[in-house]
């Protein structure tokens, strides 16, 4: 009996901040009485495991609520609520509970996010709390699904069955707020809200994104030196994990990380005067940060100069990340992310703002001959330096990292993990292009994102029937 009990807890919390799509296994002939742990800890469940029954596999999301009262002496804090498995997340009424309050765990679970199309199955939620407690307070949930979709539908995967008319698009289509016409030392303010949402990585491939916004990259952010940027970060109530801003534009202590830890349902707000002038990454900083990183959760913000930057003709954003998804690259169905592939900075996929091929195709960047065209560059990492390069063009000017002062005339410009840049050049000939990670294996992980160049021909400049 005991070991089942460990090996189902060991299971859960050796994940640091995430968590694996891990298989239960069927129990057989185990009790649910044998489960319950529930006495040996602080908090006390009026159930601690609750049956489901049989739910359709297209039945959508379904809940319930498990009623406890905190029986430690001291205030307790629950930093996250783990579920065994994607198809189970979970989120507690508070944050912190003190000695004799009551709360409410609501446990949910998807059926079409389930690893094991038949049988009976449970899976778990741990409460993880400040101070650690010895033995993890632990919820079950029972289910049997009803194959209504049939039994492949479990390998395409998806968040319900109403997201096949409602793609998410998680890429970002790299547009940028335009320059305004403000004073430096205006006071900006921006509102973000991270989202945990399944969306398409690669054909066939839903990955479990964190993101800031809904896209990858979030939002851009353009401010001015000397502008005071007020940040409110809001966690969507429907996600599992603490979420924060580290924002690279800022001088204080963890750019704004400290200020704006906030659970599922909380909102916190900061400011900081921009000082510095520059293209900077901003980022979760939320334990395991590399994990939050790796799941989408950054952007770019921009701090123009007090007199602001040379008008140009066009501006994006691109930014590069990696994917370290468990399914290995080419394999259809749902994933999330792969700890051990992140730490041995293995990825799967490295992309172009958040998918394989989020600006190719109806969504490759636009441009027309003569035009100057602005990139501003970032790399959200994880682990890997990005080789920037447009194949067919050369950068008049580049910001190296970001920085002053520019450099001309440059082919390839190295944009390292957490750090950006800004490259400028005008289109001369029309065609498609190329933007690349010049480290060109990566090309086959996804590292593509094309830039269209209508307008006349320019013979003078490039000409293929030249004898
Ligand atoms: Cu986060």
């Amino acid at each position: 009996m005991n070991k089942i009990i460990i090996g189902t807890v060991v299971a859960v919390v050796t994940i640091g901040g995430g968590w694996f799509l891990m298989s239960q296994k069927q129990l057989g002939t185990t009790t649910p009485e044998m489960m319950t742990n529930s006495e040996k800890t602080v908090f006390e469940f009026s159930e601690t495991e609750f049956d489901f029954g049989i739910i359709k596999q297209s039945g959508g999301i379904v809940s319930h609520k498990f009623a406890f009262t905190y029986k430690g002496t001291e205030p307790i804090r629950v930093k996250g609520t783990p579920g065994s498995c994607m198809c189970t997340t979970a989120s507690a009424d508070k944050e912190i509970y003190q000695p004799g309050e009551k709360g409410i765990l609501t446990v949910k679970f998807n059926p079409n996010l389930h690893g094991e199309p038949v049988g009976k199955f449970f899976k778990t939620v741990t409460i993880l709390t400040e101070p650690q407690l010895d033995i993890e307070p632990e919820i079950k949930v029972w289910q049997e699904i009803d194959l209504d979709l049939g039994e492949e539908a479990f390998e395409l995967g998806g968040d319900n069955h109403s997201q096949s008319d409602n793609i998410i698009e998680i890429a970002n289509d790299g547009s940028v707020p335009k320059q305004d016409n403000l004073r430096s030392g205006t006071t900006r303010k921006f509102r973000l809200t991270a989202k945990e949402v399944v969306a398409t990585l690669a054909d066939g491939v839903e990955y479990n994104y964190w993101t800031y916004d809904g896209t990858v990259p979030g939002t851009f952010m353009r401010v001015k030196e000397g502008d005071v940027v007020e940040i409110t970060l809001t966690n969507d109530e429907n996600n599992n994990n603490k979420h924060s801003i580290d924002l690279h534009a800022v001088n204080g202590p963890g750019g704004g990380a400290v200020a704006t830890q906030v659970y599922p349902g909380q909102e916190k707000t900061f400011s900081f005067r921009a000082l510095n002038p520059g293209i900077y990454v901003y980022h979760c900083a939320t334990s395991v940060v590399p994990e939050h990183m790796a799941n989408g959760m950054y952007g770019l913000i921009l701090v123009e100069p007090k007199e602001g930057l040379s008008k140009v003709d066009r501006e994006y954003a691109v930014v590069q990340g990696e994917f370290y998804s468990i399914l290995e690259r080419g394999k259809k169905g749902t994933t999330q992310l792969s700890a051990e592939k992140m730490y041995d900075e293995n990825p799967e996929y490295i992309v172009f703002n958040g998918r394989v091929g989020a600006l190719t195709g109806e969504r490759m960047l636009q441009a027309k001959v003569g035009d100057k065209v602005r990139l501003f560059v970032g790399n959200g990492g994880v682990g890997k330096v990005s080789n920037f390069h447009v194949i067919g063009e050369i950068f008049d000017t580049v910001y190296p990292e970001g920085g002053t002062p520019v450099q001309n005339n440059i082919q390839t410009t190295v944009v390292p993990a957490g750090g950006a840049t800004i490259v400028e050049f005008v289109v001369d000939v029309p065609g498609v292009y190329k933007i690349v990670d010049h480290a060109l294996s990566r090309l086959t992980k996804g590292a593509l994102a094309l830039l269209k160049v209508d307008g006349k021909e320019n013979l003078e400049i490039f000409n293929i029937n030249y004898k």
